[in-house]
């Protein structure tokens, strides 16, 4: 329908507006004016949906371009070396014999968006300002090492051992990994979705540090995260966007790489992803910068006076941008403009070769400058640069824009030559078969330059160093409330930690470093006193009237300065806070001790790549798996009952795992590993299981610390004067099992059995192991004996493990048991239901610890199978009882 008069007057007066608001407004009025217009749609029925696209162009004008400050020219060669070395180290990887591998095409498509960003923007730590922090694209490490090369931080033979770090002299790991290279990377990043989420944490906890007086400076450090288009499929990786807009980030910037593919193929062939994301960021609230075209389009976008370029890039798919990239200009002439014939001629001065050379904006030094300082100058939140690349940017026929891109990693002569020419690489002929790396000398003025840029900045980026100054942490008898037993009077596990951590917050020395973190459930635990105590962090403060204000000294008190991290319900987000808080000892430089406190069967189980992720980047800090226990935690069943984080946190290497089952084994283990960690300086981290089931605490028996840190020690031998000896290994709550057990054993049975608190079966395989290996490895000397053996190896009768986790977690031990281990544990889902229902059901209740060393006594033929027949009557064990379904047979 053709418009109609009034139509025209309103477009008229509209064109009004936007002009006077252009002239007038400053960016934040004319967002208020966008507000104030769909408002008064709406309020006047009209379906207004707030815009979260803008057309696929770049956000900065030409006009609005800064001037580039760099030699773009020095920077070319700098940067085309980069991609040699970073192509080279890959191909020689591959070539010789040893197929390692790596990736080329990653780094290809991002090499302008790092050197901009290292010759004019990544701050270094060696002056008075605090250092970047940079999560770099996990598979662009190739890249990032060239750079260290060209600055000389690494030599040849590093380069050549890329992904042989078992070769003499050592080598590169193949991605970012702290825990292998742990002077270089600061941050691991590779597996896809996990660098972005903590890059938002961190930014955070930077504030955060910033408002508690832990900051050594006063300039914040800038947190960039370089992110692939692919790996913003990761729910991790989009998951946290508001917390970003909602603390105002603008000390956090993103670089997404948009070169349209992942691994297989496109990541949106039939959309656009820049505009997916687009609308992702700008609904979430932050700064969007797109980078979508390089300086060449400039000119035919100036020329675009009916708009027919704007619509043709409008309506393109991913997918033919790609074919684009693969295809003569012939066909881009021909698909692309060739659409609308006026757009053709647009480009009817430009030769087909030409159409080939119009590049993409990340590949554009100006585009990238303009986007980043636009970024970093940015208040109020944070900002994503959305760069449009080639995947394989520079290979050619080898991989530029093809769907085999991602895992290219070999080049023929032909390709390297092209490869050489298209970078004006300085190999000869006759060397570039062997793909030789090549770095400028010293004196060069490629290497005086880039060294120049990088002193200016303030040195080397990535690096990683420790700085902190160790802690003096508390000894065990600051914890005498937990040392001295709870009387007549009960008390968890949970509860004991709970007394623990309020001790430690009124530390003189260490109070202030003690970081609380919890996704929610803190009244759960009995953490709530904490809130007033130590108030919750929250950038604003409290701007309303909490209601239980009147509660006294458990209102939920937020604070500037708070103390807690109440993370929401967000294990993802705690864990990323909790590996930014364990790693500040490296980052920051200030020793601050983390304790996560988490409804257990939401830690490993639902984030164990971050917990590996944390074992990498040499966290430290403790992790309490609370409400835990596939027994203990009655009620809620098989969602919640947890019985197997033991298991899953031994897989880290550096995390020690306990199981303590009295509240002076939780005081003595925390005690031992704040020393450890936080005045010893090593670099592990500790996972604690809790439990909410009360009981009296005993005192501590004397002379056990030792035991409890090593993982076993008697704590209550059995009656003398009985016929038959056993023994029984109990953690964590369901030890109450094996106390009871004991009792019933003594009068029933003439059984006089030893209890034996395990709290960790993780620490006495491992020393165990270290023991044997030695063992293989010095035959004609005298043997070492593991720890547990030596413990129990004069023992006589059957010994029998009870656990409210897994059979498999005290089987860890088994082969060191003397006699062999009869194990009772949880295997199978949980049930909704009483504890006393579900240990019988599950078979660790006392009277099933009571039948299984009366079996175990019939087997040695020291009683009878009768005995053991009647005593399945009398403990009213039904032998045809429901089991728990342990596996799909
Ligand atoms: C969690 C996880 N899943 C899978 C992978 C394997 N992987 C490595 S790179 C990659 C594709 C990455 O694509 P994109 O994010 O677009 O990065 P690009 O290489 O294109 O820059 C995949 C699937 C991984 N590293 N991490
Ligand atoms: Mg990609």
């Amino acid at each position: 329908m053709p418009p109609g008069a009034s139509d025209y007057s309103l477009v008229n007066s509209l064109e009004g507006v936007i002009e006077a608001a252009l002239k007038n407004c400053g960016p934040e009025q004319a967002g208020l004016l966008r507000h104030d217009l769909i408002a008064r749609l709406r309020s006047a029925g009209r379906a207004a949906a707030q815009p979260v696209n803008t057309p696929y162009v770049n956000t900065i004008p030409p006009a609005a371009e800064p001037h580039y400050p760099g030699n773009r020219d020095l920077e070319r060669r700098i940067k085309s070396l980069a991609r040699w070395n970073a192509m080279a180290m890959v191909v020689n990887a591959q070539r010789e014999g040893a197929e390692v591998g790596g990736h080329i095409s990653s780094y290809a498509s991002m090499a302008t968006l790092y050197e901009v960003a290292y010759n004019h923007f990544f701050r270094g730590g060696d002056q008075e300002w605090p250092a970047d922090l940079v999560y770099f694209q996990g598979h662009t490490a190739p890249g990032n090492y060239a750079r260290a090369f060209l600055e000389y931080r690494l030599e040849e033979r590093d380069l050549h051992n890329f992904r042989r770090e078992l070769a003499e002299g050592g080598g590169l790991s193949s991605y970012p990994h702290p825990y292998l290279m742990p002077d270089f990377w600061q941050f691991p990043t590779v597996s896809m979705g996990l660098g972005p989420i903590l890059s938002i944490y961190q930014a955070r906890f930077v504030r955060y540090l910033k408002a508690r007086g832990l900051l050594k400076t006063e300039q914040e450090p800038r947190v960039w995260a370089f992110v692939g288009d692919g790996e913003c499929d990761e729910p991790e990786t989009l998951g946290a966007l508001t917390l970003a807009v909602r603390e105002g980030l603008d000390n956090l910037t993103w670089v997404v790489n948009c070169n349209l593919q992942r691994l297989d193929g496109p990541v949106r062939g039939n959309g656009k992803i820049i505009q997916e994301l687009e609308g992702i960021f700008h609904g979430a609230g932050w700064n969007v910068i797109k980078v979508i075209w390089g300086s060449s389009w400039d000119e035919l976008f100036a020329r675009d006076e009916w708009g027919l370029l704007q619509k043709r890039m409008d309506e393109a798919l991913d997918g033919d941008f790609q074919k684009y990239t693969v295809a003569p200009g012939s066909y881009i002439r021909r698909h692309f403009f060739g659409k609308y014939p006026g757009l053709l001629r647009l480009v009817d001065h430009l030769s087909d070769d030409d159409l080939t050379r119009l590049v993409r904006g990340g590949h554009d030094p100006v585009k990238v400058y303009a986007a980043y300082k636009a970024a970093v100058e940015h208040q109020g939140g944070p900002t994503a640069i959305l760069a449009k690349t080639v995947k394989g940017y520079g290979l050619g026929e080898a991989g530029e824009g093809r769907n085999i891109s991602h895992q290219q990693k070999k080049m023929n002569e032909k390709e390297l030559r092209e490869f050489r020419a298209r970078f004006d690489v300085p190999i000869s002929d006759e060397d570039i078969v062997d793909t030789p790396f090549f770095r400028p000398a010293k004196t060069s003025r490629e290497t005086k330059y880039l060294l120049e840029r990088r002193r200016k900045l303030g040195g080397f980026v990535p690096k990683r160093e420790v700085k902190a100054a160790p802690l003096r942490t508390p000894r065990l008898e600051a914890f005498q409330e937990l040392l001295k037993g709870s009387g007549a009077g009960e008390a968890s596990t949970t509860k004991s930690f709970v007394r623990l951590l309020s001790v430690l917050a009124r530390d003189p020395e260490i109070g202030r470093l003690i970081v609380p973190i919890i996704p929610d459930e803190a009244r759960t635990f009995g953490i709530d006193p904490l809130f007033s105590q130590i108030g919750i962090y929250s950038s604003k403060g409290q701007l309303y009237e909490p209601v239980d204000k009147e509660a006294g000294f458990s209102f939920y008190r937020e604070t500037e300065d708070g103390q807690i991290l109440e993370e929401g319900i967000t294990e993802a987000g705690a864990m990323a806070s909790f590996v930014a808080t364990g790693t500040a000892y490296a980052t920051h430089g200030v020793n601050l001790i983390p304790f996560y406190i988490y409804y257990s069967m939401f830690g490993p189980q639902r984030v164990g790549d971050l917990l590996w992720l944390a074992g990498d980047s040499r966290a430290k800090g403790f992790l309490l798996g609370a409400t835990s226990g596939r027994t203990t935690l009655n009620g809620e069943g098989l969602q919640h009952q947890d019985g197997h984080s033991p298991l899953y946190a031994s897989t880290v290497p550096t995390l020690y795992v306990y199981d303590p089952a009295f509240a002076y084994e939780v005081a003595a283990i925390i005690c031992d590993g704040m020393k450890r960690m936080f005045e010893d300086g090593e670099e592990i981290f500790y996972y604690l299981c809790l439990y909410n089931e009360g009981y009296p605490q005993p005192p501590m028996p004397p002379g056990c610390a030792d035991g409890i840190i090593k993982g076993l020690y008697k704590l209550k031998p059995g009656p003398g004067g009985k016929t038959h000896r056993a023994h029984l290994l109990g953690s964590g709550s369901i030890i109450r099992s094996a106390l009871r057990a004991q009792e019933i054993l003594a009068a029933r049975y003439d059984v006089s059995a030893d209890v034996w608190s395990a709290t960790s079966y993780k620490n006495l395989r491992n020393e165990a192991l270290l023991a044997e290996r030695w063992n293989l490895l010095h035959p004609a000397q005298p043997a070492r004996k593991p720890y547990v053996r030596q413990l129990l190896e004069t023992e006589t009768g059957p010994f029998v493990a009870v656990s409210d986790y897994m059979k498999i977690i005290p089987d860890q031990i088994a082969k060191w048991v003397p006699g062999g281990l009869t194990t009772l544990g949880t295997d199978g889902f949980g049930r909704s239901e009483t504890r006393a229902n579900l240990r019988r059901f599950f078979e660790n209740d006392a009277e099933c610890v009571v039948l299984a060393v009366l079996h175990a006594l019939a087997q040695r033929g020291a009683i009878s199978r009768d005995l053991v027949a009647q005593a399945i009557r009398d403990l009213n064990i039904d032998p045809e009882k429901n089991f728990p379904k342990i596996a799909a047979f």
